[in-house]
């Protein structure tokens, strides 16, 4: 049977997040998840750990189908791959940043300086675009000290919070491009692949419609159901249950959640009771 086989990364920052997703599209990894391989008990899917600058090319060469790794890395190593899903986690921007005691005057302050980076050739294209001639020093770990030490006039780097750069007493001057987890794909997979590949990504979009949205229910008299319907649309409408109660019904719906803090007084001047929000996990429309 066709297996579609999945690249990850073994431990970091994207490992997490990976695996939630993974679990939160129904799939579930047998145990050991430090082994190189680890396959699904529930869904023809193997996961291959790896660390995330190996992923684009494994993925590119099809010894892995698929793979989530930061896009920041698919912009480095420039394999060629495809974007099947921006996945919204993991985001950061890829900067330059100099020295707080400096004035920035544009891209053209980086002339004749040398930059300290992990992605030498990220920056060498921005460098180019920009005209500018710079040395560029790589480095493949703690780039922020390199000004600090001598090793370089500036520094292109991940920038999160911002508060690695603070700290080493840096400013960021330029972001070069912004970078969210993906989800990549091999260029020529087979139809077998492509369909557990579609399987997936449907699996995806049903846990992305659900989020931020909640599952309400309360009870309300039935002369104001009118004007509570209204408040509360729902998806096609609201489902009106009668309760055991004369002239009462139970009213459920799905609302998005920073909604419900705005209709909540109303709901209750409408003589809406027993409100309740519940978690939806998956939602298919
Ligand atoms: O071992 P392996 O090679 O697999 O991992 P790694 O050490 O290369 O990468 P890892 O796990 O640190 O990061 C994986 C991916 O997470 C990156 O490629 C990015 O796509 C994404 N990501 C998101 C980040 C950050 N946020 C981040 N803040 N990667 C690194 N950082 C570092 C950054 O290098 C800097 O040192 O955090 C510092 C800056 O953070 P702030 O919050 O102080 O600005
Ligand atoms: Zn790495």
């Amino acid at each position: 049977m066709t297996t579609l086989r999945i690249a990850i990364q073994t431990k970091g920052r994207l490992n997490q997040d990976s695996i939630e997703l993974l679990s939160d599209i129904g799939i579930q990894l047998t145990q050991g998840k430090r082994k190189l391989i680890s396959k699904a008990t529930n869904f023809p899917v193997e996961v291959l750990f790896l660390r995330d600058d190996d992923i684009p090319k494994t993925v590119a060469s099809g010894i892995a189908d698929i793979g989530i790794v930061g896009e920041n890395e698919v912009l480095e190593k420039g394999e060629s791959v495809n974007i099947a899903k921006r996945l919204g986690f993991s985001k950061c921007r890829l900067s330059l940043a100099i020295p707080k005691a400096e004035t920035y005057t544009g891209p053209h302050w980086f002339n004749n300086k040398t930059i300290a980076t992990s992605y030498p050739e990220t920056l060498k294209k921005f460098l180019d675009d920009n005209d500018v001639s710079a040395s560029i020093h790589e480095i493949s770990g703690s780039v922020e000290v390199a000004p600090s030490i001598g090793l370089a006039d500036a520094i292109f780097d991940i920038v999160s919070s911002g508060s690695t750069l603070i700290s080493n007493n840096l400013k960021e001057v330029e972001i070069v491009t912004k970078s969210e987890a993906l989800l990549i794909t091999n260029r020529e997979l087979n139809n077998e692949k492509l369909y557990l590949l579609q399987d997936l990504l449907f699996r995806l979009d049903t846990v992305e419609t659900a989020k931020g949205k909640k599952y309400i229910m309360l009870n309300a008299p039935n002369h104001r159901l009118d004007e509570i319907k209204g408040l509360l649309p729902g998806m096609k409408s609201p489902t009106i249950i009668p309760l055991a109660n004369e002239g009462w019904s139970s009213l459920h719906s799905v609302i998005d959640e920073p909604q419900f803090w705005n209709i909540i007084k109303d709901l209750k001047d409408l003589g809406a009771q027993s409100i309740l929000m519940l978690p939806i996990e998956k939602m298919v429309l």
